[in-house]
């Protein structure tokens, strides 16, 4: 079995993220963009992590309004 990419996960520091509020809107994007992915979010490190499409998601946390960039 090949490792598909609904099973890869990237982090995105997101530093424009910086409440509960703000969180919530990420996820509800993220969800609406990558439904069913597993998401992650440390809001003291500001980073989002996101299982499946690292475009997509990246795509989807910046339409939100925030600044996402890829750490790993
Ligand atoms: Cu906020």
């Amino acid at each position: 079995m090949t490792e598909t990419s609904a099973s890869k996960t990237t982090t995105f520091a997101v530093p424009d993220m910086s409440c509960g509020h703000c969180e919530a809107t990420i996820r509800q994007a993220l969800a609406t963009a990558l439904p069913g992915a597993r998401v992650a979010v440390d809001l003291s490190r500001h980073e989002v992590t996101v299982e499946g499409d690292a475009a997509k998601a990246e795509t989807a946390i910046r339409e939100a309004g925030y600044s996402p960039e890829v750490v790993e």
